[in-house]
Order: C-alpha cells, then structure tokens, then sequence
C-alpha cells in the first residue's frame, strides 16, 4: 500500500526554486542565520530545535500548545507544538529518574508517549493517558537503558495523525556522556545533527494542509515538501570532518531511502534502540515512519553533498563544508559498544500478527468504527484543512485491523507473564508494507521475508518496517497494567487512526 513512498508528486522534484529564497521570504523562516550569500542566491542555513537540557535539573517541562508558523516563503499556518508554535524541543536526557510535568493548552485532549524508552505503562503516554485540555500533569520516568535517539510525540487514539501532523513531536538523545570515549562526534548542531524528518502538503499559499481523502488513509498522508526540523530548502553547515547524523522519521507515512548520489557511504551507528558494536558502511538507508538511526558522515574531503532520497527522486538535504567549524572527530571509531548479545531464548508461546488494510477482511470489530472521528472531531482543529474532503466517511471504506480486529480501547488482546522472551511473527499482506511498533520493549530482529536482515534492523528495535514478513524476538521486562496496557501498532498515522493497533498487559 506503500509502494509509491519514493515517487514524489511533481512538485516535489528539485526543489532549486527554493534555494533562491529571497531575504523577504527568510525572514519569516525561524531567523536561522544565512550560510552563505552568492550572487542573488540567499540559502538559510538549517538550524536546530532549542535544547531542554535535563542532566541537570531532572525535569522534563512540556506545554502543548498552538501556534502559526511560516515554512519557507508561504503565508503562516496553523500548527502546535511542545513550548513552541512547531514540534518541541530536543530533550537530552540522562539515565536515572527525571520528572515530567506536562501542561496541555489545547481545546483538546493530548499525550505525551516517550517513543522508545523503556519506561512502565503507568508513565508510557500512550492513549490510555490522556492529558484533558487545560489539564497538568506530573510524574516520573525510570530511565535506566542504554544511550539511544528515542523520541516523544501525542498519541491520542483518532487523533494521533492529526496531532503528530500539526507538529505535537519532538526528539530525545539519551545520553551517557560517553561518547568521547567512543570516539563520536557529540556538539549539538555541529558535528552531532538532529535530523527531524517530515513531508508536508502546502497549499498554493505554501500553508500546511490536512485534508485526509480515502486514499490518503489507505496509503497514509504523503505531503508535497519534505520538513527537516520544520525547514524548507536549508543547509547544514559541518565541519570538514566526520559528522554524525540522528535520523528521526517524524512522518506520518512516507518510508525514505537515504542516500548520497556521490556514492558517499553511510557508516551506520545506532538504530532505533542503541548502538551498533561497530560502524556498518551502507550506501542506503530505509527509515519508515517512526523509525530513527544514527550514521556518521566523512566530509574531510571538503566537499559538500545533497542527500536525497529514492534514486535521485526527493532532495532532502544539501550540507555545506564551513571553514570556520573546527574538526574534532577527523577519523571513523573502530569500536562503538560491546557485541550485542544473541538473541534470547524464546521461552513463551510464537504470536502472529496479521495487518489487515481492508477488503473485507475486518470481523467482528464491536468497536470499530470510531478510528477517524479524531480528525476531524472535538476542540480545534490544530491544522487547517480546506474543508473539501469528508474525512468522517472515509473509514467505511477501509478496514484496518490486526488479526482482523479493529482496535477497541476496551479490549485487551493478550497478557503476557513479565520476563517471558516471545517470537513475533508480523505479516503485511500482499504489497503493503507497515512499520510495526511495540510499546515498552526493545526487540531484535530475526527475519526479514525469509531471508537476511537489513543492516537497518541488525541492532536494537522498538519499531520494523514490514514488507512481506518479519519475524522478531522480544523481552518483556517493563510492566504494563490492565489500566494502563503497551500498544503494538502500524506507525503509519492514519492506519493507526483507522485501528492497525492492539494492546497487552505484562504482570
Ligand atoms: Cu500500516
């Protein structure tokens, strides 16, 4: 259902129009500084989101909020974020117990799920922790995990697409202040990127739009301009030396395949969950919706480089060399992080999972029919839509479910005993392709359409696109009461929305 990701619409090909921005249009776009100034040709250079830096203090303070943001020379847009009018800011967070203190001033309800951390169900986020509109609430994370890009974004069931959509996103580095020992690049915005992938539909206008038809839910919202930390046609600046890039894929369907058309190899660092023992050389990197890696880039040799995706298809991201940055890392690190232990003992039952996209195959679903009132429903909009498209409707068209059952809120699928190590066996169906996501584990891989498993996924997981089937291990540590269950889910917003999604307990 996926298979178009890499074919862009027209206006999303070469986007040199872009570069040109005029000094008009730049200063509406964040007031990043300039990179570089030549002839009529003014390119912004990409900045990074604002640090909340909680090593010190230990507290986590997010405020959901509204705002209007300009992307590039369009008019403004509607959009929310994290104590900020677009996504929020780039937490770094340290091992121990932090507190969190989450404010939503929203008309409606939000949370705040922490993507990635192994954290119980009680403190997860997840659609069962609704925050109400004005609402306040504080608790505590038990982060006690190894150093990993995590991520935190709103996951109000039949609104979650809407939400991550209008900007309720943002990114995690868990760290552990080692990694000069590793050898790796570590300065915030210089030679440690953030990278918050998105696509967006602007309208004429260039303001962001929502209008979710029938086919945008069965293939998931795909936009016409690709978002790097909510930026259009910027530059990264990077020392001419090796620069480590954290991928977040913030999008709510679109699978990239990242490349550089010079031939420039991606040494692969971390996937989603930790590191890798040692770099891995890749000429390509697939990264699906909610899925982050970690690669190192050599630019010793001075010379820049536009990363792209999809055989030559998307621009995503032009760097430029700058002089003035001064080189730390000048060479690749040998050695990362220990080898990553076998894969446990499978000591409990092998589940399937089968992702259902429609076509009849939903029974029994009592509760089904709720997925999209979300986007179109309760309190503001967030994001604006041109109100030609009745979203309501659509899902009488599709069903989407796991094992044919439509997600019900009120239902939990399984238990499971904690301690237990699982094989999951996770099947997409004929030409659809899912990235399949697990809340409060951390999983390995160990199929991929019988037969090898990518470089992508040979590390730490929470979350494996599906083409075909794939099969993987999981350990269940972290516990997840009746009131407060994990969620296994599609991490293609609008099939998520629509009830790709179910819910365990582990006790
Ligand atoms: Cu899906």
């Amino acid at each position: 259902m996926t298979a178009g990701d890499d074919a862009p619409p027209p206006d999303m090909r070469r986007r040199g129009a872009l570069i040109g921005l005029g000094a008009a249009a730049l200063a509406g776009a964040g007031g990043f500084a300039f990179l570089r100034q030549s002839g009529a040709a003014t390119v912004p250079r990409l900045g990074m989101p604002p640090l909340l830096d909680v090593r010190e203090t230990r507290k986590i303070a997010l405020r959901a909020q509204t705002g209007r943001t300009r992307f590039g020379a369009g008019r403004p847009s509607m959009t929310a974020g994290f104590n900020q009018s677009y996504l929020g800011p780039t937490i770094i967070l340290p091992r121990g117990e932090v507190a969190t203190d989450l404010r939503n001033a929203l008309d409606e309800d939000v949370t705040v799920h922490w993507h990635g951390l192994l954290v119980p169900g009680e403190v997860d986020g997840g659609p069962h922790f609704p925050i109400a509109a004005g609402a306040r609430r504080r608790g505590v994370l038990p982060v006690a995990q190894e150093p990993m890009t995590a991520w935190y974004h709103s996951h109000v069931h039949g609104a979650t697409a809407r939400h991550v959509y209008a900007g309720l996103a943002g990114i995690i580095h868990l760290v552990d202040g080692r990694d000069d020992e590793r050898g790796l690049p570590s300065r915030y915005g210089i030679d440690d990127l953030t990278l918050i992938l998105q696509d967006r539909r602007l309208d004429a206008e260039g303001r962001m739009v929502y209008d979710l038809t029938p086919t945008d839910i069965l293939n998931g919202f795909h936009g016409n301009r690709i978002f790097v930390n909510g930026q259009i046609g910027a530059t990264a600046a990077v020392p001419a030396g090796i620069v480590r890039l954290r991928i977040l894929n913030a999008s709510n369907a679109r699978t990239y395949t990242l490349m550089f058309p010079d031939g420039r190899p991606l040494h692969l660092i971390a996937t989603d969950a930790g590191y890798l023992p040692a770099p891995r050389d890749i000429r390509s990197l697939r990264i699906a919706s909610g899925e982050r890696a970690e690669v190192l880039v050599d630019f010793s040799d001075g010379a820049g480089g536009r990363m792209i995706s999809g055989r030559g298809q998307i621009d995503i991201l032009d760097f430029a060399v700058d002089p003035a940055l001064a080189v730390r890392i000048d060479h690749l690190p040998d050695r990362i992080a220990p080898d990553l232990p076998p894969v446990g003992e499978v000591d409990g039952p092998t589940r399937r999972f089968a992702l259902n996209t429609g076509g009849g195959a939903v029974s029994g679903g009592s509760a089904g029919h709720q997925g999209h009132q979300g986007h179109q429903g309760h309190g503001q909009a967030l994001v604006a839509t041109t109100g030609e498209t009745a979203s309501g409707s659509s899902h009488d068209l599709h069903d989407f479910a796991i094992n044919g059952r439509v997600y019900d809120p009120a239902r939990t699928d399984f238990d499971i005993a904690r301690g237990t190590t699982e094989r999951w066996v996770i099947s997409g169906g004929a030409g659809g392709e899912h990235p399949f996501h697990v809340h409060g584990v951390h999983f390995r891989v160990t199929d991929e359409a019988g037969g090898m498993v990518r470089p992508e996924n040979s590390g730490w997981k929470d979350t494996v696109l599906v083409a075909g089937q794939t099969e993987i291990v999981v350990r269940f540590d972290h516990p997840a009461p009746p009131d407060y269950p994990f969620m296994y889910h599609c991490h293609i917003l609008e099939h998520e929305d629509a009830g790709m999604m179910g819910q365990f307990t582990v006790s």
